[in-house]
């Protein structure tokens, strides 16, 4: 298992098991990984694999978002929301461009999108009914998606490493709009606070299936935690996510969706109920709800802007010309 994948090792010197070694030291000392030293190929492929879901997901996931900015309550919300929308392409750009320092190209990975062969996050591909769905992407789903970021700021390949710093501090203002968006609805009438209420009934579980399968059905977090690329599992960001939103939900009076939660006091734990994972995969493999809306919006997106890159391609030529005059 540990070398699977390590193309290539045999020819450096000392053969696959040196290189390990010598590579295992430098993460157990906790130190970075940059683009240009010596690392398993394993290493390497994991790391695109997962940065290059983490982009699209950035991606991907403002279509649900981008569906109410024009429905906005006022516009201040209306202005939150699109500084969030440009905040989180953005994020997309930084990690495609990390991902790009280990030597795979971002035509490459946007193809991948593009073809349907690439993941994204599986909670992108719900729809959002009403503005209420808004507030709760903001709280629960930036609030999960910081939660799996900030140990990213820890992790050991430095680009990414160092690319989340931003991003977790934008992640945090919108998770804080969505809070403080969540706080005027239940603060409202009745129908609004059954609009939260709805909203987090329908978002719940996507948004716990965000923290990827049991670590007894992840394949690759045995590596990822061995490698420092996670610094926690699957069901260890789960819980704290749960630690961290239980007592939010109860201080704006939403009822958290699943009867089975209760505090644990042997573990200090929150046991809680069973995830759909049928329903997960099936959304992974690409049947959920809106997979088919959002793939071809990115395919429409990315024709209807190619003139804008050759503009940019022809103005480097010209400027390269220049230059070279
Ligand atoms: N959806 O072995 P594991 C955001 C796949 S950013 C779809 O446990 P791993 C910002 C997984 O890729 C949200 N696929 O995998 C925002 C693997 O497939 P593969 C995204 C999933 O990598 C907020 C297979 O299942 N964040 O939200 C999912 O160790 C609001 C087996 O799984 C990141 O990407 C899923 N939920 O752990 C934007 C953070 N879960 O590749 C707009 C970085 C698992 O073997 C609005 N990524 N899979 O074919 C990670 O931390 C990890 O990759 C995990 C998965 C934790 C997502």
């Amino acid at each position: 298992m540990y070398s699977q994948g390590l193309m290539g090792v045999e020819e450096t010197p000392g053969g696959e098991q040196d290189l390990l070694d010598r590579f295992q030291a430098r993460i157990d000392a906790g130190e970075k990984i940059e683009p240009n030293d010596e690392m398993p190929e394993a290493y390497r492929k994991t790391l695109i694999r997962q940065m290059s879901q983490h982009a699209h997901s950035e991606i991907v996931g403002v279509y649900p978002e981008a569906n109410w900015v024009t429905r906005a309550p006022s516009l201040r919300r209306k202005l939150q929301a699109m500084a969030k929308i440009q905040d989180e392409f953005g994020h997309g750009l930084y990690i495609y461009s990390a991902a790009e320092t280990l030597g795979v190209s971002r035509e490459e990975m946007i193809g991948q999108l593009l073809s349907g062969k690439a993941k994204y996050s599986s909670v992108f591909n719900y729809p959002t009914l009403n503005w209420a769905d808004l507030a709760v992407i903001g709280w629960l789903g930036d609030g999960a998606a910081i939660m799996n970021q900030i140990p990213l700021c820890r992790c050991s390949y430095g680009p990414y490493a160092r690319s989340m710093v931003l991003v977790c501090k934008e992640e945090s203002f919108h998770q804080r709009q969505g809070f403080e968006a969540m706080v005027a609805l239940m603060d409202g009438s009745p129908e609004q606070k059954a609009m939260g209420q709805d909203a987090v009934n329908r978002w719940w579980w996507p948004i716990m299936m965000m923290f990827g399968p049991h670590d007894a059905d992840s394949p690759n977090t045995e590596m990822g935690v061995k490698w420092k690329i996670k610094n926690f599992t699957n069901d260890e960001l789960r819980q704290k996510f749960i630690k961290a939103t239980v007592p939010q939900a109860k201080l704006i009076g939403i009822e958290i969706p699943d009867p089975d939660l209760r505090f644990n006091e042997e573990t200090g734990d929150w046991d809680h109920g069973e995830i759909d994972w049928d329903e997960f995969w099936s959304v992974v493999k690409g049947e959920g709800p809106c997979n088919h809306d959002r793939i071809t919006a990115r395919r429409k997106a990315h024709a209807e802007g190619a003139w804008v890159l050759k503009a940019a391609e022809a103005y480097a030529a010209k400027q390269a010309a220049r230059d070279a005059a």
